[in-house]
């Protein structure tokens, strides 16, 4: 092991094993979406019976769902070592189970998609049936999150033990709130998959009521996008302050966002419901209200990164507006991926605010604008946060340089990145406003002439896949090289310090379980009644539909 390693280097391999997983799913992910954007440009057909649908759902699952957890948790795993200090055996021994739980949940699952048994695409939605190991696989990934959860949880309430008094270190802090926002998301996809679901997909019960599990996998689904989003806010907020010289713009700010964002985040499920029958338009409307709440939050991160950016530009003696542009570390990958990734946050932000709108929803739902839409946020800025975090953390805890080579090519991987992104996002959103559809392969339609149109867009999108396949390799090749092949030595694992005329943080965002009563008093007057309402005027259940020949 290591010496120089920038965290016990026990807790380094913990970490390192999750990243393992996302970036070999990176890998295969993007494989799977080369393989989409050339289908749909109507070049390429599938050879030896694999399907459009079987290629999207491991796109989603393996991009959507293991990417980003494996990336996340072993993060917080890292930045809760670094900043609290290192686990304790006992403690690091339960991540390990949770992240053997979820490697061998992915494995069954990726299994089952593999053999074309369980094409039902990332949000699995009833009644579209799959294999019954699939769900089990995906059980146990979230299951095992769940305790990766709790030693997180753990670690952080020793620190508070052993430093009464003190402020939590922030991105410990962090840590622990992006874990409350994944168990408390949870509890919906949990219920539908334990409860309907796997039952149904096992014939112990004939049918599934489809709007009841629809709505518990959106009261899921919406805050799941919070949980892949707090992670990069937590590079945003502690890590690139530090990484371009600067200061923290103020811990309180960024402690009282991430409970603003966990307020707001789970009880408003049905901005994805918008066209669902059955949902009474009130509570559309009341959840839409609270949707459109979490502009505060995400306007305060704007307010804050960027005063941090002039601030800093001003030391180093700025003048004027946008003088501070100037002054960024723009040959820093660690600094120039993120910031990338924010600036394709904001494109992605201002097109949320389309979605979200009842009546514009009418013309983008469905179409391909919403992938358009999400792979700004999780495509882009997540993605390329985690990437820009990738330069750094994985030769810090693992003893190795980054060196000038890789930084280099990290700059070169962001350009790819955000090219393909520019070209294939733009058609996207842009065939979308024209109604081609997503989630559908390459179809003229019988000639019709409005979808003809379409055709130009998907060569476009085509070509920006292209690129974004070639970023993901050399994402890849970076990591491997960092991992294994990179010098020896000691490389930075930046924490950001406050600024020191920040205002004193309040004690009371450490009080966990009145955000957590806020929340579910939050949740319970946004759903209790939508829910009477479907049970009490529930429709028949759906049987099963599979593509599989010989199951029903
Ligand atoms: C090589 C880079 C990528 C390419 C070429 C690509 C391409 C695509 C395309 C063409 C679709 C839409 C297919 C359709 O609806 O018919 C799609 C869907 C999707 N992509 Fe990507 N993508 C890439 C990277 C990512 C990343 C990094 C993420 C997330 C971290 C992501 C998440 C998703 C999700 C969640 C879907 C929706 C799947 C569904 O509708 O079930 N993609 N992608
Ligand atoms: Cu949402």
């Amino acid at each position: 092991m290591n010496p120089v390693a920038s965290i016990n280097p026990k807790d380094a391999k913990l970490t390192m094993a999750h990243f393992y997983v996302a970036f070999i799913s990176l890998f295969l992910g993007a494989t799977a979406g080369l393989l989409q954007v050339l289908v749909r440009s109507g070049k390429l057909t599938l050879p030896a019976g694999i399907t459009y649908y079987q290629v999207l759902t491991v796109h989603g699952v393996l991009l959507a769902l293991v990417f980003t957890t494996f990336f996340i948790i072993g993060f917080i795993f890292a930045t809760q070592s670094k900043t609290c200090g290192s686990y304790t055996d006992g403690e690091r021994r339960w991540g390990w189970i949770g992240y053997w739980m979820m490697t061998i949940g992915v494995a069954i699952t990726a299994t089952f998609i593999l053999l074309g048994e369980s094409s039902v695409l990332y949000t699995m939605y009833a009644p579209m049936m799959a294999h019954p190991m699939h769900y089990i696989g995906l059980t146990l990934v979230v299951v095992g999150s769940w305790v990766c959860g709790f030693v997180v949880f753990h670690r952080h309430a020793r620190w508070r033990k052993e430093n009464r008094g003190q402020v939590t270190p922030l991105l410990s802090y962090m840590g622990v709130m992006t874990m409350i926002m994944w168990l408390v998301a949870c509890l919906g996809l949990a219920t539908t998959v334990l409860v309907q679901i796997i039952p149904w997909s096992l014939g112990l019960v004939p049918t599934i009521d489809v709007l009841i599990s629809r709505t518990l996998f959106w009261y899921f689904g919406h805050p799941l996008v919070y949980f892949w989003l707090l992670p990069a806010y937590m590079a945003w907020y502690v890590v690139v302050p530090k990484v371009i010289g600067g200061k923290i713009f103020s811990d309180a700010l960024a402690r009282l966002s991430f409970v603003l964002f966990i307020l707001f985040s789970i009880p408003v499920g049905f901005h994805h419901q918008l066209l669902e029958p059955g949902i009474d338009p009130f509570w559309k409307y009341l959840q839409v209200v609270l949707t459109f709440l979490v502009v505060i939050p995400s306007l305060m991160t704007a307010f804050a990164l960027f005063a941090t950016f002039e601030m800093r530009g001003r030391e180093l003696g700025a003048t004027g507006l946008l003088g501070w542009w100037k002054k960024m570390p723009w040959k820093d990958a660690r600094f120039f991926a993120p910031f990338m990734g924010m600036l394709f946050f904001a494109a992605g932000g201002a097109g949320g605010l389309v979605n979200a709108s009842h009546q514009l929803n009418q013309v983008v739902h469905n179409t391909i604008w919403v992938t358009g839409h999400f792979h700004l946020t999780v495509g882009s800025a997540v993605a390329m946060t985690f990437f820009g975090v990738a330069f750094w953390i994985v030769p810090s805890i693992t003893g190795r340089k980054l060196t000038p080579k890789m930084n280099k090519l990290g700059l070169i991987q962001t350009w790819l990145w955000t090219i393909g992104m520019v070209f294939m996002s733009g058609a996207m959103h842009t065939a979308g406003l024209f109604g081609a559809p997503r989630r559908s392969a390459f179809s003229t339609y019988a000639g019709n002439e409005d979808t003809l149109a379409w055709i130009p867009y998907q060569i476009a999108q085509a070509v920006g896949g292209t690129f974004l396949f070639l970023g993901a390799l050399l994402m890849v090749y970076i990591f491997i090289n960092l991992a294994f092949y990179a010098p020896k030595g000691e490389t930075e694992f930046p924490v950001g310090e406050v600024h020191d005329q920040a205002e004193k943080v309040p004690a009371v965002f450490e009080n966990f379980k009145l955000w957590v009563a806020i929340t579910f008093a939050l949740v319970l007057f946004a759903y209790t009644i939508p829910f009477i309402d479907m049970i009490q005027n529930a429709p028949p259940g759906s049987p099963g539909y599979t593509n599989v020949i010989g199951r029903q």
